[in-house]
């Protein structure tokens, strides 16, 4: 871990009153950890914006009765090639399944890839998540 740092933040008592009800409810231990974390949430959205690599969970639950979609959803995948680092399929009842795919790449690229796939009829549910190491935030801190 590098060094700390002290730093000094003035609030509007309203807004520190209301900081201090979220971190609670999210179980922060203190404030510090909770500014922390919203800076690091702040650097990784610039890391997204930017042409850095990111790595990228996409969560999807689709109907696999629905004609052709799952072969849809692996050509979309071949596609992407080298990107999709690993994909994983539960199987949740007799109509729905599970897939967490798993892809490194540009923030719009991933984006891109996970649209062509939540766009597809039968897809019930979809989100994707984007994110960095640590090691790469703590650079981009440093960069400018
Ligand atoms: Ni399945």
């Amino acid at each position: 871990m590098s060094q700390l740092s002290r730093t000094g933040v003035s609030l509007e008592d309203d807004l520190l009153k209301e900081f201090d009800r979220l971190i609670a409810k999210r179980g922060y231990a203190n404030r510090s950890e909770a500014f922390r974390d919203l800076i690091r949430e702040a650097l990784l959205s610039e890391i997204v914006e930017s042409n850095k690599p990111v790595v990228g969970t996409l969560t999807l639950v689709y109907d696999h009765h629905v004609p052709n979609l799952a072969q849809k959803l692996t050509e979309v995948q071949h596609h992407a090639g080298a990107m999709v680092l690993a994909a994983t399929h539960v199987h949740l009842d007799r109509h729905y399944c599970l897939e967490v795919i798993i892809m490194k790449g540009r923030g719009k690229d991933l984006q891109a890839v996970a649209d062509g796939m939540l766009a597809l009829r039968g897809v019930e549910l979809g989100k994707l998540v984007l994110t960095n190491s640590g090691a790469s935030l703590k650079r981009a801190t440093h960069s400018h």
